[in-house]
């Protein structure tokens, strides 16, 4: 069966967004819109994954989805034409999320690598909810049979995981699939990842080896998109390096992984490639290329930072946005829904 090419992502209204999610995910949201059709979408129920404290309680969440909402705009995804909306709004995701928790093996989601993260040593304390992350994941895409999914590297074995579920669905059903005339075996699609561009995994400024992450307790460690120009100046200037000065071809970043970091960022925000970069920067030393560095990231974020002030002072209008945006995918979630009930059995339309 052929499928509709359409677009599925999301990003979590938890703090502060940074240079990762920026360039691991935004700028290729903002891209898909021009070929796709694309839904994005504040995924607040995975917000409350985590502690109270790590989301901030109610007036947290709420501030921090109309923040992400305003980024979304800010940085040039059009709400009109595509649709933006946070995830509690449709009630679809939490009831799609039972049906493939009873297609999910419990072995699946016991590889997983961001729970046994997320989790830490405490495991027996973690949230049911942070466990079931990506199987609530897999039902976001595929409520909407999305075909691409663009995310960071962070996120790719969720991603299989997702194709995993809507494998097996379509296994366990094909015969029901046929018979109720939603395909020929194939109801849901395979998700595929779009992971790319030269910034799939930004890391820590402090500490190479490690994801720039929301979570990190060193706000040195990100850029965060709403941090001002001296603050911006700062972090950079203080990024780890090393004493050796940059090389010249893309090889010698090998096991040097601040300086791949930093040519790695710079790349992806001048839309260069990094052997490009160091054409330019090799040879020199870090000071130089740090103060361009600067530079380039105020240029890129400095409009996006003013946009979403503009945006977040009017929360009306953002909530307007999410609302009609809900509206939208709540339409095309409804049908995924009850076709989705007649193929397993559940009596009733709705
Ligand atoms: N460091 C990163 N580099 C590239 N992409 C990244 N993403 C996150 N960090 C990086 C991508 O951003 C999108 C939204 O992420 P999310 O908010 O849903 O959750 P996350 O991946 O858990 O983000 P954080 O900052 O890492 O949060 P914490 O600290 O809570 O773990 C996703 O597409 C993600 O891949």
């Amino acid at each position: 069966m052929a499928f509709v090419e359409r677009v599925f992502s999301g990003v979590q209204p938890t703090g502060n967004l940074h240079l990762g999610n920026y360039l691991g995910a935004i700028v290729n949201f903002v891209k898909m819109q021009e070929t796709h059709n694309c839904i994005y979408c504040v995924v607040d129920m995975h917000a409350i994954t985590m502690p109270t404290d790590v989301w901030g309680g109610p007036e947290g969440l709420a501030r921090a989805t109309r923040e992400v909402t305003a980024a979304f705009i800010a940085a040039g995804i059009d709400p009109k034409k595509h649709i933006v909306f946070n995830q509690s709004q449709v009630s679809g995701h939490a009831e799609l999320t039972w049906i493939f928790n009873c297609v999910a093996r419990v072995g699946w989601l016991n590889r997983m690598t961001q729970f046994k993260e997320k989790a830490g040593k405490d495991r027996e304390n973690a949230s049911v909810g942070l466990y079931d992350y990506p199987v609530l994941m897999a039902a976001d895409i595929l409520l909407y049979r999305a075909t691409h999914v663009p995310v960071g590297e962070d996120q790719k074995q969720h991603l299989e995981l997702a194709r995993d579920i809507a494998q097996k669905f379509n296994n366990d059903f094909g015969d029901s699939i046929r018979k109720t005339g939603f395909g020929d075996g194939l109801f849901f699609p395979l998700p595929e990842p779009m992971i790319t561009g030269p910034a799939t995994r930004v890391m820590s400024l402090r500490d190479g080896t490690k994801k720039m992450s929301k979570s990190d307790a060193s706000d040195y460690s990100r850029i965060n998109l709403t941090d001002d120009a001296d603050t911006i100046a700062q972090k950079v200037r203080k990024a780890k390096t090393d004493p050796e000065p940059l090389p010249s071809e893309e090889k010698g970043l090998e096991a040097r992984p601040e300086a791949d970091n930093l040519v790695g960022i710079y790349a992806a925000l001048s839309n260069r490639s990094k052997a490009d970069v160091l054409r330019e920067f090799g040879g020199g030393q870090f000071s130089g290329f740090k103060n361009a560095l600067v530079e380039l990231c105020v240029a890129k974020l400095a409009p996006i930072a003013g946009e979403m002030k503009r945006l977040t002072a009017d929360p009306a209008y953002v909530d307007s946005v999410l609302v009609d945006g809900a509206d939208r995918a709540r339409a095309i979630a409804a049908e995924t829904m009850q076709a989705t009930r007649d193929i397993v059995g559940f009596i009733g339309k709705r």
